[in-house]
Order: structure tokens, then C-alpha cells, then sequence
């Protein structure tokens, strides 16, 4: 368990991200700001507190490995990289220029600290039961963290890698699934509706968490019942909001890709600060 003084870092954390976040968005015009943002707790947990990570080493061999299978998403991943100093925050509003080290899409030949590329969706998660087979087949000791997108869970591929990575006791992999219930051009659930997905993966036959995708302290607590679970992956089901944590986009609703103005960069940044100020004056 998080004490108060980490939940509280954490959080501070989490809005550092969402204004790097909104750098690069604002830097490039316009970007996947809804899935960016619903994400960010489960970033802030993984890379504030639970990853073995090395900013100064990006591809230290023992490093846990992250997988953003969602790979549209980039923006909030490299807002977390920025922050934690895999590379100056100076890039960030380079995003989607020419010649820029961060392409929307996530590229692991272009970005420190990006360890797979990805953008078509449902490959990711493939990739990160690689990952974990990788390190069960070479006896070593890293974890495969891996976030896909509740839409995303319409590709089939998605499935066959839930089936295989529990028909390998594939225990140090974790799936994280961002369930803000929207995709590209609607509802999930208009779209094609998964139903109870946390009892889908259950069936496939991994260990199953269900969580508040924004309470930091609740994801941590799920991911450290993710490390005393052997035998089993585990899905960490977050119940997020598309588009968290900025104001505009959680009042459009559907928000998948969204124009952030000059203005509203500056409203959208001044709300981070107040919120990081109120946190500071909160009692550790
Ligand atoms: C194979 C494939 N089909 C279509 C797309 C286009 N596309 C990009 S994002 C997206 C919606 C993804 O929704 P979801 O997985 O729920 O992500 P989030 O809500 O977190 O943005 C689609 C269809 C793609 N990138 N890859
Ligand atoms: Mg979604």
C-alpha cells in the first residue's frame, strides 16, 4: 500500500504529465488527446513507482519493458519519458514535426526510452507476451507492462494473445486495459460491445483486477497483486475517463483527436498548476 505522502507525489506527478502532455498536443496542433489523458494515473504509477527503470539507460538489459499497444497514444507516454528525464522536455513540442525524435505514433528507433513501436492496433499486446516468453525462456528476472485500448479489444489478435500468454503462465506479464468506453468514431459499446471484458479475460484464464483508472493508490495496490499472482498474467481492468483531466475535451464527450488552441493551452495548463498547488498545501 501507497502511503499519503506517495499518493500524493504521485498525483503531483500525474499533472506534471498532463501539462508535458499538453506541450506536445499544442506544439503539433491538434493529437489523440482523449486516450493520451485517461491514461496518465496508470503512467504515473508505472513510471513513478513500480518499473525498473533507468532514464540514464534506456535499454539497461534488466529494465522492465512497457508496451503502449494503444501506440496513437504516444503523446502522455512521452510526456511521462520527458518528465522522468529520458530526454529534455524541450522536444515535446517537436511532436509530429519533421525530424522530430516524437512521432504521434510510438517509435522505438526514434524515441529514448520507447522499447517497441506500435500504431496497429491489437499488435502490441503480441509483442509484450514476446516479451515476457523472452524473459520465462532466458531466465530473467525483468516484467512486461503493456496498456491497450477498450477499442483496440475488438481486433481479434488481442485474444490470441490473452490465450497464449495464459497457456504459458506468462506471470510476469501484466495487460493493462484503458476502459474509457470510447473509441475513434463513437462508443465502444455502439461500436462493438464487450461486455463484462474483465470476465473475458478471466476466462481466458488470467488473474483479473478491476480498478479506478485514476485513483493512483488502487492501481498500485492492483499492480502489486499482479506480483504475488504466479501462475497467471494479469489484466488490470482501469475505469477511465476519455479525455481526463482537460477540461474541453471531457465536456466534448467524444474526444478521440481533438485542435488545442493557443488559449486553450494556457487555461488548460493553469488548471494543472492550481491542481498542483492544492496538492502541495495537502498535509503528508
Ligand atoms: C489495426 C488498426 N485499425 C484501425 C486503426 C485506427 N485507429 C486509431 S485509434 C483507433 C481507436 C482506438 O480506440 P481505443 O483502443 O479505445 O483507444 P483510446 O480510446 O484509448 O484512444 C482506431 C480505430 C489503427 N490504428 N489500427
Ligand atoms: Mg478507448
Amino acid at each position: 500500500m501507497l502511503t499519503k505522502k506517495e499518493i500524493k507525489e504521485l498525483n503531483i506527478f500525474a499533472c506534471e504529465i498532463r501539462k508535458a502532455t499538453f506541450s506536445a498536443i499544442h506544439g503539433a496542433g491538434r493529437g489523440h488527446i482523449g486516450g493520451a489523458m485517461s491514461m496518465v494515473e496508470a503512467l504515473a504509477v508505472l513510471y513513478g513507482k513500480e518499473m525498473k527503470i533507468d532514464p540514464k539507460e534506456p535499454r539497461m538489459p534488466e529494465r522492465d519493458r512497457f508496451v503502449l499497444s494503444k501506440g496513437h497514444c504516444g503523446p502522455s507516454l512521452y510526456a511521462t519519458l520527458a518528465v522522468k528525464g529520458f530526454f529534455p522536455r524541450e522536444a515535446l513540442p517537436t511532436m509530429n514535426h519533421g525530424g522530430t525524435i516524437l512521432p504521434s505514433h510510438v517509435d522505438r528507433l526514434k524515441t529514448p526510452g520507447i522499447d517497441f513501436s506500435a500504431g496497429s492496433l491489437g499488435t502490441g499486446i503480441s509483442v509484450a507476451v514476446g516479451s515476457a516468453l523472452g524473459a520465462k525462456v532466458k531466465g530473467l528476472d525483468y516484467r512486461t507492462y503493456c496498456i491497450v485500448g477498450d477499442g483496440e479489444c475488438d481486433e481479434g489478435q488481442v485474444w490470441e494473445a490473452a490465450m497464449f500468454a495464459a497457456s504459458k503462465k506468462l506471470d510476469n506479464l501484466v495487460v493493462l486495459v484503458d476502459y474509457n468506453k470510447q473509441q475513434l468514431d463513437g462508443w465502444t459499446k455502439d461500436v462493438c460491445d464487450l461486455g463484462d471484458i474483465g470476465a473475458k479475460f478471466s476466462q481466458f484464464g488470467w488473474n483479473t483486477v478491476e480498478v479506478d483508472g485514476h485513483n493512483v493508490s488502487a492501481i498500485y495496490d492492483a499492480l502489486e497483486a499482479a506480483r504475488a499472482c504466479k501462475g497467471q498474467p494479469t489484466a488490470i481492468i482501469l475505469d477511465t475517463v476519455k479525455g481526463k483531466g482537460c477540461s474541453y475535451a471531457e465536456k466534448a464527450g467524444l474526444c478521440h483527436h481533438l485542435d488545442m488552441t493557443d488559449e486553450q493551452f494556457a487555461q488548460e495548463t493553469a488548471l494543472q498548476d492550481a491542481r498542483i498547488d492544492a496538492l502541495r498545501k495537502e498535509e503528508d
